[in-house]
């Protein structure tokens, strides 16, 4: 088990800087030995997750939070912005029909059956009989959507006293290792201290690439043995934290998916091992979803919520992709609070989820 602590041996980076800007060797053959599907290594080698339907053409980039969001919704608002302006345009009455042909438009977009029928049952509710206008149509979804959205606990909740640990899961490549790096990145620029632990012990290259992001952003780093028990890593970063007072411990975990039992069980030992070294801990479970994985992402939050006793989601990749409705049913569903957004694959590019600028995006008629 080596502790590895970065401070003095090596010259510490600009955690500013993008990792491509200033690529060592090593990180380019890392980067080069991963693509997803190979990744890391469960023995059953799960399929790698695949979009489930082609992504529309990406518009130009925009800036901003909302500007990210936009575009990751492309694909919500321009159903609502064609089909369901359509629809409203004939000036027809509220009634069975138009509720049918207005919920088989919304489940076009990523926000999943639930919601879509809970637009539907709203509409019938205060409109039937009547006319319906796009703006009052759209006031009444973006008031159910607001609901279905609304989180009070989002953000990360710190222990009380002593390491806040955070454990990351997910599936091969959904960017768990990547959003570590961010997460880090924004606590050591808050002036936190950070310990990462490489509890991905099955591929060496793991344990390499969060050691080079350690020392890259200026955080501690505990890694173990390669094939090694991921728990046995995740007690020693614990510890780490634990005698030496570093406010944010962060677990790694490698990559499995939700069907997964064995791997899945394991999760629950690392919570388990942490726990005998701070009882509280760990104070997250983030579960990070790739969102260009649309749909797929839905059942891999089912899979993981309850067996992993996930907090909250880190919603990655969302600057490629058009299906960032997939939001929607996930906190229907799942009651899970989206905590943060993946928006590129730098450290900076990482962002809080703003539930209000969310659905103001998703609402925005405004072409981009
Ligand atoms: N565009 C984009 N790429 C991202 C984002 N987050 C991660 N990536 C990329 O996705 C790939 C996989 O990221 P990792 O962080 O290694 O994913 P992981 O979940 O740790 O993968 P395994 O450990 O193999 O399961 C890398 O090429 C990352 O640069 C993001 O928010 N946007
Ligand atoms: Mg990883």
């Amino acid at each position: 088990m080596a502790i590895w602590n970065p401070f003095g041996k090596k010259k510490k980076q600009d955690p500013s800087q993008p990792a491509d800007e200033t690529p060592s060797s090593t990180t380019t053959e890392i980067a080069e030995s991963q693509p997803a599907a190979e990744s890391p290594a469960p023995a059953e080698s799960p399929a790698p997750v695949v979009a489930d339907e082609p992504e529309p053409e990406q518009p130009k980039k925009k800036k901003g939070l909302f500007g990210s969001f936009k575009q990751a919704m492309v694909k919500t608002y321009r159903v609502l912005n064609t089909d369901i302006r359509d629809l409203v345009k004939e000036g027809r009455l509220v009634d069975e029909e138009f509720l049918d042909e207005l919920f088989a438009s919304l489940i076009k977009t990523d926000m999943g059956a639930g919601p879509a029928g809970k637009i539907r049952d709203d509409i019938g509710r205060e409109y039937r009989a009547r006319k319906v206008y796009m703006e009052d149509l759209v006031g009444t979804a973006k008031k159910t959507i607001s609901e279905i959205m609304a989180q009070d606990n989002d953000g990360v909740t710190f222990a009380d006293s002593g390491p806040t640990v955070i454990m990351v899961v997910g599936v091969n490549g959904s960017g768990k290792t990547t959003s570590i790096a961010k997460l880090a990145n924004k606590y050591i620029k808050d002036g936190k201290s950070v310990v990462l632990g490489a509890g991905d012990t099955f591929r060496a290259a793991a344990v390499e690439q969060l050691r080079i992001w350690s020392e890259r952003l200026g955080a501690e780093f505990v890694s173990g043995d390669q094939g090694g028990d991921p728990a046995s890593v995740a007690y020693k970063a614990a510890e780490f934290a634990a005698k030496n007072n570093t406010d944010i411990c962060i677990v790694d975990t490698a990559g499995r998916l939700q069907t997964q039992t064995n791997l899945m069980d394991q999760l629950g030992k690392i919570r388990r091992v942490i726990q005998k070294v701070l009882p509280d801990g760990p104070h997250e479970v983030l579960l990070v979803l790739d969102a260009t994985a649309g749909q797929n992402a839905i059942s891999q939050a089912r899979g993981f919520s309850d067996a992993a006793g996930c907090t909250g989601i880190v919603l990655a990749k969302l600057d490629g992709t058009a299906k960032g409705g997939v939001a929607i049913p996930i906190r229907q569903e799942f009651n899970l609070p989206v905590k943060f957004i993946g928006l590129g694959e730098k450290p900076d590019d990482f962002a809080e989820f703003d539930v209000n600028k969310y659905v103001d995006a998703l609402f925005d008629s405004e072409e981009i």
